[in-house]
């Protein structure tokens, strides 16, 4: 019986075909775990689990060797206590190696980890191969970066900002849940992709976050995600010297402030020994920060940094600082450039223990953004990305957006900084300007829907995240096969399917919402759902499209407009600034231009805006004829679900396909070409 519900990927289905289970026949049914921590017994556990579970019979699991073949897990140390003869490869902490080994004519397999996470790492990577019918062959591995962490913005009243699949499982009425059931679920579906740290509160932090009450309540929390190697971590509000110490400041330089910081931190390392860190969203969307007192946020950061190092704790301060209430009218304001603008002349400037947390555009998690130029401006600094799982300006999983292939046109964007290869992954990895940390972040906002993220197909950006930020050279492809075969089971017909609708879904979504760069085109005050083309327009908020009955776009040249496309590395400002050279799917981020100006592609922005809404409206109605010829070959209850979610697509795009292709009717007054747009 395959485990179903929330198990998510790790459904662990019984393979059935003999022919398939037969390389499987040989595996031993011992074993041997070395150690005896919480997550040395989750690693050994869980292997004996997922194997029962896939293959039949009893795996048992004992601390000592049995005359026998084995599986043996255990870091390099207890495995040497345990088998002095053998000899592993150097391990990365959280790496691991699987090998094999004959023992006195037993067979012995060995999961070596570099700590207990790295051991729990290799199970999991041993089970989704057995999963994915894989032969179980030699393999090392070990993550690109240190921090692979998520963000949940839970509130304490069990409310979730921008989350879409019920309520917090962390927090009920002011308080942690009693029961903390799927709160564990959760570390080990995150645990299973190389997760290891989890932020449980909103980044719109509630002051009583430190209250001595609630980190007794929240250590409960902590020790849920523990057993699967998942740290804990904390969004901070910086007036919290004040609001829940009483100081009469939170000025970050003031003696008083620091003290505070550093026995609060202290007497967290109490509660939860593993701590994970702090989470600073400060100067922000109305949040206080540093600037209340003339400071910056390098003075800010550093203080919560000195507290936390004794401890071995990180400050994750995000880069999303910027002015929600620019002028309109100024046409050289430009929120895109705010997070250079605020980090750029801090760089080297922040203790080796802070890391900068950057969207991957420099707006807010649009449907289409360049990268955020502070990726190439800080290189004496540590970063991590911030990725959005939750889709919040992406159909907030109601349609179906794989954005695995957003990531990694983030991630592979090659920013040129000394005018040499820095793709955006080899800078957050430490790689590009060799800095000791760094790392991905994303913000998920499971609730408690059963299967975590209420469309059954958003899954897969979760367990796409996982693998980028353990390795960011995997494919889109291989991302995708993973997902579906865990998730739906090996049939080549169920595959390819599902795999070829998730492949295209970005592009389909962007072709029937915001096209070349202009951003969502949702509502952007509001809820961010649905068609709102001008709501962008005539606020502070500074997500302009600057249309008028002439043209559309952002003029961002360093000629004549904003000035932002300065702030990256030469080579690539380069390209940006100059229309010959632009990207049509940045056109309009980058450049304001007349409706009937002519693309790369040679269209007019005019026309490919109507042929591509109906091109992705045309798409989005394909995807449930596509589902329907599944039908029988997966369970029932995700059908019918997954169903009902296409065929609402299918209307909903349309509902965007003509909202945007009339209003831009309107604005420009140019017909179709091919007499669609205004007739009904
Ligand atoms: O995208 C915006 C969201 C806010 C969010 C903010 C942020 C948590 O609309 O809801 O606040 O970004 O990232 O801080």
């Amino acid at each position: 019986q395959a485990e179903t519900g929330s198990a998510g990927w790790l459904r662990y289905s019984r393979i059935t075909d003999p022919s398939a289970l037969q390389q499987y026949r040989s595996l031993p049914r011992q074993i041997v775990r070395a150690d005896t921590s919480p997550v040395g017994q989750s690693a050994s556990g869980e292997l004996a689990r997922g194997l029962r579970s896939m293959l039949g019979g009893e795996f048992r699991v004992s601390s000592a060797l049995p005359d026998g073949d084995a599986f043996v897990l255990g870091t390099p140390q207890e495995l040497h206590h345990l088998l002095p003869q053998w000899r592993g490869p150097d391990l990365a902490e959280e790496g691991f190696a699987v090998s094999k080994l004959n023992e006195h004519g037993h067979r012995l397999w060995i999961v070596a980890g570099g700590s207990q996470r790295g051991e729990l790492y290799g199970v999991f990577h041993l089970l989704e191969q057995v999963a994915e019918l894989h032969e179980i062959a030699p393999d090392a591995e070990s993550p690109s970066a240190p921090i692979r962490w998520v963000n949940q913005w839970d509130n304490f009243d069990g409310s979730i900002e921008r989350g879409y699949a019920g309520r917090s499982i962390f927090f009920e009425g002011g308080h942690v849940r009693g029961d903390l059931t799927r709160v564990s679920e959760y570390g080990r579906l995150l645990a299973s992709v190389g997760l290891n740290g989890c932020t449980v509160n909103n980044v719109n932090s509630d002051l009583r976050t430190l209250q001595p009450e609630m980190l007794r309540e929240l250590a409960r929390i902590a020790d849920a995600l523990r057993p699967w190697g998942v740290r804990m971590s904390l969004s901070v509000d910086l007036s919290s010297p004040q609001a829940v110490g009483h100081l009469s400041t939170f000025d970050p330089l003031d003696p008083q402030v620091i003290a505070w910081w550093q026995q609060k931190t202290d007497e967290i390392y109490k509660l939860i020994p593993d701590f994970g860190g702090f989470v600073v969203k400060a100067d922000s969307e109305g949040r206080l920060g540093p600037s209340h007192y003339r400071r910056n946020p390098a003075q800010a950061a550093n203080v919560l940094a000195h507290a936390l190092l004794p401890h071995h704790g990180v400050v994750l301060y995000r880069g999303f600082v910027y002015n929600q209430h620019l002028d309109w009218h100024d046409l050289k304001a430009d929120r895109a450039r705010a997070g250079y603008d605020n980090f750029r002349a801090l760089d080297g400037k922040f203790e080796p223990n802070v890391v900068i947390q950057i969207k991957n555009g420099p707006i807010d998690f649009q449907v289409r953004e360049p990268v955020s130029p502070l990726f190439a401006a800080l290189q004496h600094t540590n970063q991590a990305i911030e990725l959005q799982v939750t889709q919040e300006y992406t159909g907030q999983q109601r349609h179906m957006v794989f954005l695995v292939p957003m990531w990694k046109t983030a991630l592979d964007t090659d920013m040129r900084a000394q005018n040499r290869s820095t793709p955006v992954k080899e800078i957050i990895e430490g790689k590009s300007f060799h800095r000791p940390l760094g790392g991905f972040v994303a913000v998920v906002n499971v609730g408690l829907d059963e299967n975590w993220l209420h469309h059954p197909m958003a899954m897969a950006n979760l367990y796409g995240y996982g693998k980028l930020a353990w390795d960011p050279d995997l494919t889109t492809d291989q991302i995708i096969d993973g997902w579906t075969r865990l998730t739906f089971g090996n049939n080549p017909k169920v595959v390819s399917t599902i795999d070829d609708l998730q492949r295209n879904s970005w592009h389909v979504y962007e072709e029937y919402t915001g096209p070349l760069g202009l951003g969502t085109l949702t509502d952007i005050i509001g809820i961010h759902y649905g068609p709102g083309i001008e709501s962008a327009e005539r606020n502070g908020w500074g997500q302009w499209i600057r249309a008028d009955h002439q043209g559309i776009g952002m003029d961002r040249t360093v000629a004549t407009g904003t000035g932002y496309i300065g702030q990256y590395p030469p080579e690539l400002a380069k390209i940006y600034e100059s229309l010959s050279t632009c990207p049509d799917e940045l056109l309009l981020f980058m450049h304001h231009v007349p409706y009937n100006y002519v693309l790369h592609s040679g269209k007019t922005v005019i026309q490919h805006v109507y042929d591509s809404h109906y091109d992705g409206a045309a798409a989005a109605a394909t995807y449930a004829p596509r589902w329907q010829t599944l039908h029988g070959l997966i369970d029932e209850e995700r059908y019918q679900r997954t169903l009902a979610l296409f065929e609402y697509q299918a209307g909903h795009a349309i509902v965007w396909r003509d909202a945007v292709s009339e209003w831009f009717l309107r604005m420009s007054g140019i017909a179709d070409a091919a007499g669609r747009v205004g007739h009904y």
